[in-house]
């Protein structure tokens, strides 16, 4: 039986393969549960991929711990699995030493907002040229569904029984305060929309910051469901203004979720360039 599935699996992955955008995708299958939104995150971080035609040796994707820590061994390219909370201080000294390399660093909600989240203000205010994803299914998925702090207030949760006593930070409004110039939002259910944001992020110059809406279909059975999800998007693209900040804060309400890029500030310059502009008075 195991010899069948083995075959009819090498079989699948060569026939898969064959579409061009999966040579991003590595030999191992991902370990995710069936359904969760993750697959649709590496999907559309794929097609961005290939329709910039970047080279998989020059990507590294870096990740912290939780499911969605298990990224880098879903894709194609060099990759670190590192700690709690750490993907973007590595991330961050990958692309002061490599510049040419493409750097995107992922996290989940509890990675990136509650132990790592001291990482977020520095990376932005200083404005590192990589590109972050943050999983946002709003709980705790790898430890089983414990409250993160993007769960909604009232939520149950394994470790809030009788409703989170919490109130949720809004990351959009919190990565516009920290001084972000390339703010998004995407959705896992929509690889198409979330590949073009992930695109722009990837050819910004500067630090981009993308949380994308996904659900943890095994922790969370009520909250953030496919269904919950589809029915509370909304795209925001007609209505964005180029660096408008009171435009963004407003539209990163909760509800409904606005989808598309909330703020993109193109003259300001990156971390790199910056160094090389105060090195050239010396
Ligand atoms: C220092 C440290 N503290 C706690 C843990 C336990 N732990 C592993 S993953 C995780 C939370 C993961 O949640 P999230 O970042 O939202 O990722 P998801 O699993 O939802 O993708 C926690 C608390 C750990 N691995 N290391
Ligand atoms: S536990 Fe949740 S986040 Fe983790 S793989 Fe399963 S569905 Fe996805
Ligand atoms: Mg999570």
């Amino acid at each position: 039986m195991e010899e069948i599935r083995s075959a009819y699996l090498d079989e699948t992955l060569d026939t898969v393969r064959a579409a061009d955008f999966l040579q991003y995708r590595s030999k191992d299958l991902p370990t995710w549960c069936p359904g969760c939104g993750y697959f649709g995150i590496v999907d559309a971080l794929y097609r961005a991929c290939r329709e910039l035609d970047l080279k998989q040796e020059n990507i590294v994707t870096v990740s912290g711990i939780g499911c969605s820590g298990r990224t880098p061994i879903f894709i194609n390219t060099y990759g670190f699995h590192t700690l709690h909370g750490r993907s973007i201080p590595v991330a961050t000294g990958l692309k002061l030493a490599r510049e040419d390399l493409t750097v995107f660093a992922v996290a989940g909600d509890g990675d990136a907002l509650g132990i790592g989240g001291g990482h977020l203000p520095h990376v932005a205010r200083k404005n590192i040229n990589i590109t972050f994803l943050l999983f946002d299914n709003s709980i705790y998925g790898l430890t089983k569904g414990q409250s993160s702090s993007t769960t909604p207030h009232e939520m149950k949760t394994s470790s809030h029984p009788a409703g989170n006593p919490d109130t949720p930070l809004n990351p959009i409004r919190l990565a516009l305060a920290y001084g972000a110039s390339f703010v998004a939002r995407g959705y896992a259910g929509d690889p198409q929309g979330l590949k073009d944001i992930i695109k722009n992020g990837i050819l910004y110059q500067g630090f981009s910051f993308i949380q994308i809406l996904t659900p943890c279909v095994t922790f969370d059975k009520e909250n953030r469901t496919w269904k919950n999800l589809k029915e509370n998007v909304v795209d925001l693209t007609p209505r964005m203004e180029e660096k408008n900040m009171e435009t963004a804060m407003r539209l990163a309400q909760n509800e409904p979720h606005g989808v598309g890029i909330f703020f993109w500030d193109k003259k300001r310059p990156h971390y790199q360039e910056i160094l090389r502009n105060l090195n050239k008075g010396n």
